[in-house]
């Protein structure tokens, strides 16, 4: 039974501002009276730690007779956000816990405020995962996290002279309340070296792997609660660290420099996140990063799996892997290499206990962001590997050829190593044939990955396709996020929407009531009001929290546009300037994200965004009837503030470009309309809320891939749209300041190649803009509509995601029953 930690694990005011004084003498060894902000924060996260660990210890610690199979998701990326506020809500103990820090004349927002988010990740994807694990927590799943435990994260974002600048993440500098050190956990993993083989004593011919270097991955443990629930996941990450033979040898010789250097290599391995999140380097350190957490997540499953008394032939009934995208691809090797030259299995029964173990997410069409490695590279590094790589490759194709006799194309375009030129081994293809089921991440998505990157093998093996529709947490994302609403859609949906979100349909009803349309815009207009002031705070700009809030927050890439948007507000700014009695409704544009530092069109765009605040903001001219704001450092805890206050939201990435979005289901749950183009989960959003309450614009897919293939002329656009030209030309002319020359790579970008076809799509965004202008004149049907996506987006949540996920991929079954 569970251990007594009563005493700290209280519930009551009085109990935790005890535990609360106690952290904060005996662990951190404050006095009360000496105590600053943040010995107050990490005082507290000890408090509400010591609850979550419980759990933890009653959920993992069981030995029931048949252990249930668990869940390893393989993420190269996780974004949490803030945990303690996160905590308060799940364990229903945010109100008790303000009140017993009121009593000691604490006040909780200043405290929450201290926590340095783990930015691990670039966007979209990590977020996914860190909702995902949030989801298996509150539905009961027994899943493990499993990732790299960066150093430096992702890095801050400020902007100067209206440039982003990169500032150094040091998210672990104030210490990290949340995370355990598990060094009984740590495990080895090997790179470089030479392979050899050997005889076992029934004559079989075997394989080992003798690596030139080995570097010791130590775990770290952040639990993960769920909403009113009693499991917890895991979020394990590894730490590279030196062994401690490091060299000892080079250093008894007295050569320090050799054996410190072997020591700053394999430290550097977990040192920082990549900053990327659409471009691949091909960069050795992305690769040893990859094969260092999925092998020491491996072990670590066949270390449970050994202490629970199986042995590695039960691999695929104790665990269901999932890969986040190909990141962890090269665990499907490592598996095999486990099994066959650590375990001695033979190789067809690896096999199949490989093929029922994995599954594999894709999230991206991009070429440029496929994987693939310079097979020299790969070989160098994983010389195993590489040779198991192509034992697999050579055992697939034959079945292919049998299959298929005489069709010699297919094993060309199927072979996991690509040799149309210099040799390169193919990520999505390693994963797609090591795995039971491939998905995508929406509809269209899912559709476009059989037709496209993955169109051969959809051919062969139809029935390992399958979709999942991305889904967000609503308990980050709306109850911590708009207390305002929460509030609301408890009086009028029940208290348990949180964890099942399709209760709200039962807002449907209300969106006619008058009095409730009332309250709603009074929430978003608070909403707004908290943001205004932020953005004051942190950019000096003044807004008008009446006026539309229209909001584009995301990575800056050209396919998700910003620039379409921003061709439209200069537009808006050159007709008022033109016609100052112009019927535009006032709007504040708000843009946020980060671009990759090496990725110079991505920071052209934020500083043209920024130009043209610095432009229209003050003009007198435009009287305060437009405004742009760059909201600097887009991250969890800033995206808490900003989609609460979004009245629009901006979903106008390319057609096909963008898998899934997931800011555009946070920013509809939250009561706004979407502007967008039919792509990624904007089909089944639109779908959900009604085409009525939604502003559909642009080419749909087929039409883009048939301009494509087509060929475009983006010049024809500029030369028959005169709104367009001006505008262009405005930009071009240097009225931004910075001189003509500053915009020239963006404008000539769009006019000599635009492969995002922003100059096709820029009529019709404008026409969908005029529409949202006239729905806004009107603010009973526009919150009539805002309310209705609310209620509408239930489908939405991430539990009914991972719900999808145990069902039809993993074979598990959540402890708590669905809605
Ligand atoms: C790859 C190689 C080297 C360095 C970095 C990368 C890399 C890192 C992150 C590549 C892609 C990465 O993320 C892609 C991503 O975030 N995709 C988004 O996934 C979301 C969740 O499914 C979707 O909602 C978005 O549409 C999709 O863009």
């Amino acid at each position: 039974k569970s251990p007594n930690t009563s005493l700290r694990t209280g519930t009551k005011a009085a109990e935790i501002r005890q535990a609360f004084l106690d952290h904060l003498t005996c662990s951190l060894g404050r006095l009360p009276a000496y105590a600053s902000a943040h010995d107050h924060y990490l005082a507290l996260a000890l408090t509400v730690r010591d609850h979550v660990v419980h759990l933890g210890v009653s959920s993992f610690g069981g030995k029931e007779s048949k252990p249930q199979r668990r869940v390893a998701y393989l993420s190269a990326e996780f974004l949490p956000g803030p945990h303690l506020a996160n905590h308060l809500l799940n364990l229903g103990l945010s109100e008790t816990a303000r009140k017993a820090l009121a009593s000691l004349d604490i006040d909780l927002d200043a405290v929450l405020e201290q926590e340095e988010e783990p930015g691990l990740g670039n966007g979209g994807l990590g977020r996914l995962a860190s909702c995902y694990l949030d989801s298996l927590a509150t539905v009961g799943v027994q899943s493990i996290g499993y990732g790299i435990r960066y150093e430096f994260g992702i890095f801050d974002q400020q902007i100067r002279d209206g440039w982003q600048v990169e500032i150094t993440d040091k998210w672990l500098h104030g210490g990290n309340p949340w995370e355990i050190h598990r060094p009984g956990a740590a495990r080895d993993v090997g790179f470089g070296g030479h392979t050899e083989s050997w005889t076992d004593d029934f004559g079989r011919h075997r394989v080992r792997w003798l690596p030139a270097i080995t570097v010791r991955g130590e775990a770290y443990d952040t639990p993960i609660s769920g909403y009113n629930s009693d499991h917890i996941a895991l979020m394990r990450l590894w730490k590279s660290e030196a062994t401690e033979s490091f060299d000892f040898e080079a250093f008894n010789h007295g050569n320090y420099d050799r054996a410190v250097e072997q020591k700053v290599d394999s430290e550097n391995l977990s040192k920082v996140l990549y900053p990327n999140d659409s471009f691949r380097h091909g960069k050795e350190l992305r690769l040893k990063q990859q094969f260092f957490f999925s092998s020491c997540s491996l072990q670590d499953m066949l270390r449970i799996l050994e202490m629970q008394g199986a042995g590695p032939e039960n691999f695929h009934e104790h665990w269901a892997v999932q890969l986040n995208d190909t990141h962890p691809a090269v665990a499907v090797a490592e598996l095999m290499r486990l099994l066959i030259d650590v375990h001695l299995l033979a190789w067809d029964q690896a096999w199949e206990i490989t093929r029922a173990t994995f599954s594999y997410t894709n999230h991206t069409l991009l070429p440029e962001a496929l994987e693939k490695w310079p097979i020299d590279l790969f070989g160098e590094l994983l010389p195993r590997h590489l040779e198991i790589i192509l034992e697999i490759n050579a055992r697939f194709l034959d079945e292919v050829r049998a299959a298929f006799p005489g069709e010699d194309w297919r094993i060309a375009r199927l072979s996991i190593i690509d040799e149309n030129g210099p040799r390169y081994v193919r990520m999505a293809h390693l994963a797609c044939v090591g795995s039971h089921t491939v998905n995508g991440v929406a509809e269209l998505h899912s559709e476009l990955v059989k037709q496209t990157v993955l169109a051969d093998f959809a051919e062969i093996w139809p029935e390992k396709f399958t979709n999942v529709t991305n889904g967000v947490t609503p308990r980050r994302f709306v109850a911590l996020a708009n207390p305002g609403l929460s509030t609301l859609l408890s009086k009028a949906a029940g208290k348990t929407w949180p964890g099942k979100l399709s209760k709200l349909s039962k807002l449907e009803a209300l969106a006619d009531d008058a009095e409730f349309r009332a309250k709603w815009r009074q929430v978003k207009l608070a909403n707004k009001s908290r943001l205004a002031e932020l953005i004051t705070e942190r950019t000096g700009i003044l807004t008008d929290p009446t006026s539309l809030f229209d909001v584009q927050v995301k990575r800056i890439h050209e396919y998700k546009r910003q620039h379409l948007n921003l061709l439209h507000i200069l537009s808006l700014y050159l007709k008022i300037k033109r016609d100052p009695t112009a019927d535009i409704p006032a709007r504040t544009f708000i843009f946020g994200g980060k671009a990759a530092p090496g990725y110079f069109l991505a920071k052209q765009i934020i500083r043209i965004s920024t130009a043209a605040g610095e432009l229209i903001n003050d003009d007198p001219d435009i009287a305060g009837r437009l405004k742009v704001v760059f909201f600097p450092d887009f991250n969890v805890r800033n995206a808490q503030y900003v989609y609460p206050a979004a009245d629009l939201s901006e979903q106008i990435s390319m057609a096909g470009m963008e898998a899934s979005g997931t800011g555009n289901m946070k920013m509809s749950l939250n009561g706004a309309l979407t502007i967008g183009t039919l792509d990624g989960a904007n089909v089944e959003i639109r779908e959900a809320v009604g085409e009525e309450n939604f502003f559909l614009f642009g080419l749909t897919a087929d039409e883009v891939s048939e301009v494509e293939v087509c060929g475009h002329h983006p010049r024809q656009h500029y030369e028959s749209d005169t709104e367009l030209r001006e505008t262009i030309d405005f930009i071009a002319s240097g009225a931004l300041g910075g001189g003509s020359g500053l915009f020239q790579p963006l404008i000539a970008n769009l006019l000599e190649h635009d492969p995002y076809l922003v100059l096709a799509d820029f009529r019709a965004y404008g026409e969908a803009q005029q529409r949202v202008s006239e729905l806004w004149t009107n603010p009973e049907d526009w919150a009539r509509a805002s309310i209705l996506n609310t209620a509408r987006m239930g489908k939405f949540s991430s539990d009914r995601s991972i719900r999808e996920y145990c069902q039809r991929i993993w074979k598990v079954k959540p402890g708590k029953p669905s809605e």
